[in-house]
């Protein structure tokens, strides 16, 4: 029998721009990385970042064949490189979420006799009655997603059923589009697949199904019964619960590769497929967030994550069924105010030097005297509110800032904003917590030591390149033992770690915690004036 060390566990990421894949050894060590660009490597497709941007500019969609067209590449490239398939004893994989394939009637028929002299693109061909995605960038259904709040009793009750409000890119909106304008196309469906699904199905060579964790963006499944809610069904369209399958646990195995992989590559038959994920909580899993751990990142969109136990809906953000435990949650908060505004602001109020962004943050003492600001540049998420506001001690508005107090308000408001939202969702700072910081923004030390302040917890660093990858490869090894009850953080604690990057300073709980009722306040009044 292969020693442990010998055993190798792959993780796949079926993202916006790419396909990435990454291989580790029994000791969560990466032995081998690869990747394929859409654009770039396969330019028949003619995708821009992957994707196609319709007229109306709200569409937006991927070639399903493209994708297929990907793992074939990725596959290739990696048996020229000398990779071992025979080693490999499981595998998982991620896809963005949200986005949509449509199988075609007779396609799960094909699925299971896939001939191994052949690549999959060419007998792939004719299976998909729909050959573009849409994907999670597309804003085109509105009226669905009204449609959608009123037949469940408003945009409260229907996040109390599926963890969100409707949005226009959750997929059971996108398949009610897909049923009104294109009603054949619908009709040939014989399974509707999520990213993740799709490509859990090509290894499988069978049908595979839907995990909570990505059903959960949906705005179909119930995430506290983990089933699909009847009425969310019914007001998305006709005979659906039929096309979509039973959803299955995030950690379950959903069986063994399928001879095609054998016979093709060399897989061994014993190596399973254990179910696929988002990429948000593939992400979760690859930086091995805890219960109480919030992840930020800090990008061109700022993303929070949060490891829940208790958790409660609101209109704002996300509750998903969490990846690698049972019994807890995940909650993701996306604003697109993020590195953007920090860098006008940079720009204006320190010369374009994140040096002296740095100094005026330090020249500053913790809750700039009482100063807040809320930066919208252009119309946040969470709030759906946009403008720039500015509040002095005695909260009455002001029109400008000091350059200095202009920075700090900045980074104070939107990590203010983070840990007022990550509240409302049900989370809570408790012993042990940790802030793990990534993105371009996490580069900075004075940012991180205001956003260890203001969360009066510990911050930590890590590098998430490919978080979604790596924790698809470790979620593939932990599927293998999650039936024998050994937990995701038993499973991976050889993995590398995060580092320590600063602690709150004395005193930032008194400072901070006042203020986050203030700021709680400000925004409410914000939104109040966006709404006369
Ligand atoms: C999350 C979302 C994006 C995609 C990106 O709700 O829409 O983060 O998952 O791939």
């Amino acid at each position: 029998m292969a020693a442990l060390t010998d055993s190798c566990y792959l993780g796949f990421d079926f993202s916006t721009q790419q396909l990435k894949v990454v291989a580790i050894d029994g000791d969560l060590q990466v032995t081998h990385q690869s990747n394929v660009q859409f654009d770039i490597e396969l330019p028949e497709f003619k995708t821009q970042g992957g994707v196609h941007i319709h007229e109306d500019k709200l569409t937006v969609t991927s070639p399903v064949h493209m994708w297929v067209k990907a793992l074939d590449l990725i596959l290739e490239k990696m048996k020229r490189a000398g990779f071992d398939f025979s080693r490999v004893k499981a595998l998982s994989g991620s896809g963005q979420q949200h986005g949509s394939v449509y199988w075609r009637k007779g396609a799960r028929q094909l699925l299971q006799h896939l001939d191994p002299e052949k690549n999959l693109h060419s007998l792939l061909q004719d299976s998909f009655s729909i050959h573009n995605s849409p994907v999670w960038m597309d804003s085109s259904s509105s009226e669905q997603c009204q449609c959608l709040e009123s037949a469940v009793g408003g945009a409260h009750h229907l996040a109390d059923i599926t963890g969100s409000r409707a949005y226009e890119r959750f997929t059971g909106n996108q398949i009610a589009k897909i049923h009104k304008s294109q009603p054949d196309k619908y009709n040939e469906t014989e399974r509707i697949s999520l990213v993740s699904s799709f490509a859990a199905s090509l290894f499988l060579g069978d049908y595979a199904a839907i995990d909570y964790s990505d059903g959960s963006g949906m705005n179909l499944m119930n995430i506290f019964t983990k089933q699909w809610s009847q009425q969310c069904l019914q007001a998305t369209a006709p005979q659906l619960e039929e096309k979509l399958g039973d959803p299955a646990p995030s950690t379950a195995v959903l069986g063994s590769v399928s001879h095609y992989f054998v016979k093709r590559f060399g897989f061994p038959e014993v190596c399973k497929v254990v179910a696929f994920t988002g990429d948000n909580p593939g992400s979760l899993a690859g930086m091995r967030l805890q219960e109480g751990d919030i992840a930020v990142s800090l990008g061109t969109s700022d993303t929070v994550f949060l490891w829940i136990k208790e958790p409660r809906p609101t209109v704002e953000g996300h509750i998903f069924c969490n990846p690698v435990d049972g019994l807890s949650y995940m909650a993701l908060i996306c604003y697109k105010n993020g590195s953007l505004t920090r860098e006008r602001i940079r720009n204006e109020c320190a010369g374009g030097s994140w040096e002296g962004f740095s100094r005026a943050l330090r020249s500053v003492p913790m809750g700039n005297n009482g100063n807040i600001g809320i930066y919208f540049d252009t119309k946040e998420i969470t709030p759906p509110a946009v403008g720039i506001y500015r509040f002095n001690q005695y909260l009455q508005k002001v029109t400008t800032f000091t350059q200095e107090v202009e920075i700090r308000a900045l980074v104070e408001g939107q990590f203010l904003a983070k840990r007022v939202h990550a509240q409302k969702l049900g989370y809570k700072i408790i012993p042990g917590t940790r802030v793990l910081a990534t993105g371009g923004a996490s580069s900075n030390k004075d940012i991180l030591q205001v956003l260890s302040d203001v969360f009066n917890a510990p911050v930590y660093t890590i590098d998430v390149a490919n978080s979604a990858c790596l924790g698809s490869a470790y979620r593939a090894m932990h599927g293998l033992v999650a039936g024998m009850g050994v937990s995701f953080s038993e499973a991976v604690r050889k993995a590398p770690g995060a580092q320590l990057a600063t602690t709150p300073s004395p005193g930032a709980e008194e400072v901070y915690g006042p203020l986050l009722m203030k700021y709680a306040e400000l925004e409410k009044e914000v939104l109040k004036d966006m709404k006369q």
